[in-house]
């Protein structure tokens, strides 16, 4: 007999000890008293706030675990489609919060909190450390897509890698960056359930071997000469408001003997210890890189480990649930997050016929049938190839298998295009022009059912200009879904102040429905309400002036302009051209030419690659120019500058909710899709931008007067590309540009040292590869349109409104609908609370 529960009251009999599992403000209170004395061995009158922090931590786990294990109990029952996510990224961030709004307690646990004469559940919150094991978009992309799959009740499980050292800490000495090793899990993370039980084997190296079967069967199998272990760490992804708890899993790597007894016992204590460390390396620590490749052969072995464990467990999974592993298809649905779990189509397909006996044919099929892959860029830097010799090296049998794959699909398409040579050498997974190598979207593209990108520009561009002749083989494989954000952490979390005022409006709804919001259009000219709303902007800034003060020793003020840029540094996504605006704002004031401008902060955050040196010479020069601007009376009131260091998720929640200008200004073409542009319109930011990505989507939707749209179009940087680029030209063309220029050349911005920037300077005048000069003078007619629009602040807030209003269709709640119906063909599986486990 099964019953549903209301969420809000105790499940008394239900897997869990009934004063557990409850969650009014006695119960979590209760809980969090028993975890500081048992788990933490802790009174109450002396604990610290980060002991009350994983006493509440535990308690809120704890009231997660029913739900989490009736969710998988509803799989084992009854046989339902479940999508893995494969990603080498899930940037998660702090997950006190979201389970407390998930679950409903955030309230309780406030009351809770006090009677241990903690002022405010904000101040326990403050001190959670955030899992950065991802670099930007993907992986927040990822861990957005959890949520929400969640949250529409569809069983799911992301796998992935339990790096223990995620992306650097940031901290900025001299305008520098310096990077520093994020020890994440120092204090402890409560928040994952180790489940040593379920460990795989992972092997690597070696060689193969042809050898006949008992039954006279000619098989091949693979002989490694190195084995690591992979042991999977849980974390429970709590749905909104539903009983539905999916799961992250994620893989840590252990040796597979702590000791190499033989050297041990000659004495040889370092080398016996050799080989734990080398198996231990592999989930040690994250690329730090974002849309570009490292082609190292440790990350090879990563993406291997992850996969190889991860497939592993899905087969092992039917086989305890006993569906034949012929069913793999109808259970399971592959989501390859980018190429770096592609190496699963060649691991699948050796799991299915090395250890499972199958036929190729039926092995393709399933394979096949599983798989789907998504593309998130176009940069060739960020596409992945392997040297022939390395994959050889590391995974024998998979080259071997990949060849058999590479061999059958070129016969299809030399059946399709007789006689055209060109069309095989630009398709084969083998890259034979220069030094050989694995192209793994090739593999990805061929082994899965559907490729899509991740918004419409960038679809359409897959198909014209990256893979034409794939999508000219296999034109309904290629498919888009537009990315999209969760509402729970960007707008309910991190904007607490616009979702009340959202509740009163329109009632609470918006928070699983985000087309509601356009109820909020009716509001365009209620003078009162725009008021309103553009109050609780400023509650957003006032905090955010409150942190960069005590970041950076910085005061802004609130009623200024709150102009950003939030993202990884990077060439393409032009941090530079907002830098040289400013310069050109900074001159106007100087000169007095200044007439109309907006008074503004203008903030920056973001990480570079640590080798990726023009990257970290903009933040300096950033830095270089906040540091004169700032320093300068004639400024004061008018322009400040701040670079706000170590940008991650947990910022990010503080920044989203403070911002009045999104600066979304990439190079047309270059952006695959952009999410913070997304989350900015939520937060009711208005943007300047340009046609790149998801920003084409969201101009679209918000309407055109209420976005600052400026730049060439990709088809007109392409035009010019062609027809041989002159940056010098645009600069002569540019009094303001050209000052600009020569003011940075004088040393103006690193006292008085003329060779500090010389780098950027020669890329920019000289090749200028991402066309920040052909874009400077439409950037800066924008941003006049900008300071000319603040001055009407009930004109801006009535603007900044019908983003919030219009910007629904960028919930990851749409995305993931999309990928659902569209490409993994699965559907909900609502989780009922049943009483007779006991
Ligand atoms: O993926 C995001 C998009 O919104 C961004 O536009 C896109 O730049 C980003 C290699 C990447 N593309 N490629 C990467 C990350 C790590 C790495 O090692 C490439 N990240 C993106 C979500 O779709």
């Amino acid at each position: 007999s099964s019953q549903p529960i209301d969420l809000r009251l105790p499940t008394p009999g239900c897997y869990a000890d009934p004063i557990k599992a409850g969650i009014d403000a006695d119960a979590v209170f209760d809980g969090m008293t028993e975890h500081l004395f048992f788990t933490l061995g802790k009174l109450a009158t002396s604990a610290s706030l980060r002991d009350l922090y994983m006493a509440l931590s535990y308690a809120v786990r704890d009231r997660l675990m029913t739900r989490y294990l009736a969710s998988q109990e509803a799989i084992r029952a009854k046989p339902h489609k479940t999508v893995a996510y494969f990603s080498a990224e899930f940037l998660i961030g702090p997950q006190l919060n979201n389970n407390l709004l998930n679950l409903g307690i955030q309230e309780e646990a406030e009351e809770a909190v006090k009677r241990f004469g903690i002022e405010s559940l904000n101040d326990i919150l403050e001190v959670e450390e955030e899992p950065g094991l991802g670099n930007g978009g993907l992986g927040r992309l990822a861990a957005c897509y959890m949520e929400s799959l969640a949250s529409l009740q569809v069983p799911a499980i992301g796998y992935g890698i339990r790096y223990e050292f995620g992306i650097f800490n940031q901290i900025i000495r001299d305008g520098w960056q310096i990077e520093v090793t994020d020890k994440w899990l120092k204090g402890g993370w409560p928040w994952e359930l180790p489940q040593p039980d379920e460990s795989c084997f992972v092997g690597f190296g070696g060689r193969t071997e042809n050898y006949i079967d008992d039954q006279g069967n000619y098989r091949s199998r693979w002989i490694p000469s190195e084995h690591a272990i992979g042991v999977p760490h849980d974390i429970p992804i709590l749905g909104y408001r539903v009983n539905n708890c999916d799961r992250l899993r994620l893989w840590r790597a252990d040796a597979t003997e702590s000791f190499d007894f033989y050297a041990f016992n000659i004495g040889d204590y370092y080398g016996a210890v050799e080989e734990k460390v080398a198996s231990e390396t592999i989930s040690k620590v994250l690329y730090p890189n974002d849309g570009t490749d490292e082609g190292r052969r440790l990350r090879l072995k990563q993406q291997h480990f992850f996969v190889s464990c991860s497939l592993q467990d899905m087969i092992r999974s039917l086989e305890t649930r006993n569906i034949p592993v012929e069913q793999f298809s109808e259970n399971w649905t592959v989501q390859l997050n980018d190429t770096h779990p592609a190496i699963a189509v060649a691991e699948l397909m050796r799991l299915l016929i090395d250890n499972h006996h199958f036929e190729w044919d039926q092995a393709w099929d399933i394979t096949n049938r599983s798989v789907a892959y998504t593309n998130h860029t176009l940069l060739p830097e960020a596409l992945e190839k392997w040297d022939l010799n390395l994959f050889k090296s590391l995974l024998p049998r998979h080259l071997e298998l990949i060849y058999e794959i590479n061999k059958r699909f070129l016969q299809q398409v030399r059946l399709r295009y007789p006689g055209n040579d060109l069309i095989l050498r630009k398709l084969s997974i083998i890259d034979e022009e220069g030094s050989k190598a694995v192209r793994m979207a090739h593999l990805a593209t061929i082994g899965a059912h559907n490729v899509n990108g991740v918004a419409a520009l960038h679809s359409d561009l897959i198909k014209r200009q990256l893979m034409p002749e794939f999508a000219d083989l296999w034109p309904e494989k290629f498919t888009n879904v537009t990315n999209g954000v969760t509402p729970r952490r960007w707008v309910a979390l991190s904007n607490p102040e616009l979702a009340s005022l959202l509740d009163q409006e329109i009632g609470s709804n918006w928070i699983t429905n985000m087309d509601l919001l356009t109820q909020l259009e009716e509001k365009e000219n209620d003078s009162n309400f725009l008021d309103v709303f553009g109050a609780t902007k400023l509650l957003g800034k006032r905090k955010l002036a409150g942190y960069i003060h005590r970041q950076t020793g910085i005061l802004v003020d609130p009623s200024t302009l709150f102009d950003v840029q939030v993202k990884r540094i990077h060439q393409y996504k032009r941090q530079h051209l907002n830098a040289l605006q400013i310069i050109a704002q900074y001159l106007r004031i100087k000169n007095g030419t200044a007439h109309s401008i907006a008074p503004r902060t203008v903030i920056f955050g973001g990480k570079a690659a640590p080798g990726y040196l023009m990257a970290k010479l903009m933040i300096r020069f950033i830095n270089g120019i906040a540091e004169v601007v700032n320093a300068d009376p004639d400024m004061d009131g008018k322009l400040r500058v701040v670079f706000l260091p170590d940008y991650n998720v947990k910022l990010g929640e503080q920044v989203y909710s403070a911002t009045d200008l999104s600066e979304q200004i990439s190079t047309a073409g270059k952006e695959a899709s952009g999410t913070g542009n997304m989350k900015f319109a939520m937060n009711g930011a208005l943007t300047i931008g340009t046609l790149d990505g998801a920003n084409v989507e969201i101009r679209d939707r918000v309407g055109k007067e209420n976005f600052f749209l400026f730049g060439k179009t990709e088809s007109e940087i392409m035009k010019l590309r062609k027809n041989g680029y002159d940056p010098k030209q645009y600069i002569e063309k540019s009094p303001e540009l050209s000052e600009a220029i020569r003011l940075i050349e004088l040393g103006h911005f690193s006292n008085g040292d003329n060779e500090l920037f010389r780098p950027l300077l020669n890329s920019l005048t000289g090749y200028d590869p991402f066309f920040v000069m052909a874009d400077f003078d439409d950037y800066l007619l924008a941003q006049d349109r900008v300071s000319k629009a603040w001055q009407n602040h009930k004109e801006w807030n009535r603007m900044a409104l019908l983003n919030t209003a219009r910007s629904g269709f960028f919930s990851s709640d749409r995305s993931i609908r999309e990928y659902c119906s569209s490409i993994w063909k699965v559907n909900p599986l609502e989780v009922e609370i049943t009483c007779n486990i006991n």
